[in-house]
């Protein structure tokens, strides 16, 4: 084997990896070791902020076929007959750190990067279709009640179960989060959503609201709470290697997209707003209508580089496809660019991973580590008569929405079902199975004991109640049994 010589960051070769440059075998090390002080540094740099939340996540490339003819309701070009794309895909838990278990208990981020001929698009999702809050203003406080305690770094039961329960809206997606969807055996056993309403247009310009489903070719598999917790000891990694060997051995995984598509004025009587993140639409309503298949098929070469410099954002969306008046999906328009900023830097979108397959025509430019550059004679500046690119409205084919009425800050109701508890009472009465539904009382049983606060354990007590009355009685029954079983150990 033919071997280089090691050199600096410049180029330069290096007398020695092994021994530093020191005044005599025991004398003190040289300043002047330039490689040293290159190596220390660089090192003490490798890390970049891990993600506020979805720190820990595993991804591969892929790619999205389609197969069948949406092009009545939206114009995007990936989303044509026939077409496609390559993507990236990262798969993500949400609260635990980098090194944290793939297999707790928690919701797993699902965020696809499409590399469209008409600029990047994302759909940066979760393997839940509904979500713990229904207004962006929210989002800090839960976060940081589902991490750590500031004083002692514990996660505790008591923040976790105060603010769902002071945030009824939140029971839809906890009754998913405590149920059997809480632990997917696999990330490619599990669906994916892209949760929020988004907006299609089509090519003359008619507007539709659509939901996007992602339904696992592997199957939804997945594995009770005594088994995750071995795992969790076990193989920290499990997901992340499960994923990789999956791939490596030509197991590629593989999801069915489907979209739900609302007329664009049924939004306006239906009977809950379409817009609220912590609900569903009923298949019954609105049914699935198969767009294509996207496919998992190639692992990162680098992992730092491809999967923890990944940087998606619902804000990247294309031509046919914008936003809807979700609260929620509109504050993250503005959360994850801001994130990337900070969390990768101001260039992110040059980096390889993140970088279009479509050209960048704008007037943006320098910032740290840019390395992309226009031509000298380009114009720097708009409008110009030199040529240069011009904003165009009709190629960008926004979409928008009507709205008027005085700048207020609410949470009216202005639909028949806009109720909390209704949809997360639906899914435990009639999508769990009995098994299922035994699961899941001893799941927020275990879950519940862990609060300290009387408040507080009440309070869980009356928010369930509300869910279904008679799981709230059941759950009375068994958190007194606990107590109990825990006040005989102690006397
Ligand atoms: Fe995120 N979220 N989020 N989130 N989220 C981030 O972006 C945020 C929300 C989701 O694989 C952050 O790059 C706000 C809903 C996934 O790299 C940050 C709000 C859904 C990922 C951020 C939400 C998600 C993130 C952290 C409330 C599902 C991982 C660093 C308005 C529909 C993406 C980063 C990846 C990541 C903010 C709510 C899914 C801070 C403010 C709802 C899958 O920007």
């Amino acid at each position: 084997m033919t071997t280089v010589p090691t050199t600096t960051q410049t180029g330069t070769p290096v007398p020695s990896d092994e021994h530093s440059l020191t005044a005599g075998a025991n004398g003190a090390t040289a300043l002047h070791d330039r490689y040293l002080l290159e190596k220390l540094a660089q090192f003490a740099r490798e890390r970049i902020p891990e993600r506020v939340v979805h720190a820990k996540g595993g991804g591969a490339h892929g790619t999205f076929e389609v197969t069948g003819d949406v092009s009545k309701y939206t114009r995007a070009a990936v989303f044509q007959p026939g077409a496609v794309t390559e993507t990236l895909q990262r798969f993500s838990s949400v609260a635990g750190e980098q090194g944290s278990p793939d297999t707790w208990r928690d919701v797993r981020g699902f965020s696809v990067k499409f590399y469209t001929t008409e600029g990047n698009y994302d759909i940066v999702g979760n393997n839940t279709p509904v979500f713990f809050i229904r207004d962006g203003i929210k989002f800090p406080d839960f976060i940081h009640s589902q991490k750590r305690l500031p004083g002692s770094g514990l996660r505790d039961a008591d923040m976790q179960w105060d603010f769902w329960t002071l945030s009824p809206e939140s029971a839809h997606q906890v009754t998913y989060l405590m149920g059997d969807r809480g632990l997917p055996r696999s990330w490619r056993e599990m669906p994916g959503f892209g949760s929020h309403t988004y907006q299609w247009i089509n090519a003359e310009g008619e507007r539709f609201w659509v939901k996007y489903h992602f339904t696992s070719n592997q199957g939804n598999v997945e594995i009770d709470g005594s088994d995750a917790e071995l795992i969790a000891g076990a193989d920290a990694d499990h997901y992340r290697r499960d994923l990789y060997e999956a791939i490596a051995a030509g197991n590629f995984p593989s999801w069915d997209v489907h979209v739900q598509v609302m007329p664009y004025d049924d939004a306006k009587s239906y009977r809950f707003n379409p817009f609220d993140l912590t609900k569903v639409w009923p298949h019954a309503d609105y049914p699935l209508i198969k767009v294509g298949t996207h496919t998992l098929n190639r692992n990162p070469e680098n992992f730092f580089a491809e999967i923890e410099q990944a940087a998606f954002s619902p804000a990247n969306t294309v031509p046919g496809i914008d936003i809807s008046p979700d609260k929620m999906l509109m504050a993250r328009v503005f959360s994850y660019p801001d994130a990337q900023r900070y969390r990768v830097g101001t260039n992110y979108n040059q980096i390889p991973v993140n970088a279009p397959k479509a050209p960048v025509y704008n007037y943006s430019q320098d910032g740290a580590a840019r390395h992309g550059f226009k031509s000298a004679e380009a114009p720097v500046y708009a409008p110009n008569s030199l040529g240069g690119p011009v904003a165009d409205v009709a190629a960008a084919g926004v979409g928008g929405w009507e709205s008027d009425g005085a700048l207020i800050r609410t949470a009216a109701t202005l639909h028949s079902e806009d109720s909390d508890f209704g949809q997360a009472g639906t899914l435990y009465r009639e999508v769990f199975d009995d098994a299922a539904k035994a699961r899941f009382l001893d799941t927020i049983t275990d879950a519940i004991s862990g609060v300290t606060r009387a408040e507080v354990k009440e309070r869980a007590i009356w928010y369930w109640t509300n869910v279904d009355a008679d799981l709230g009685a059941k759950l009375r029954v068994a958190l007194t049994a606990v107590s109990d079983l825990s006040n005989s150990i102690t006397e």
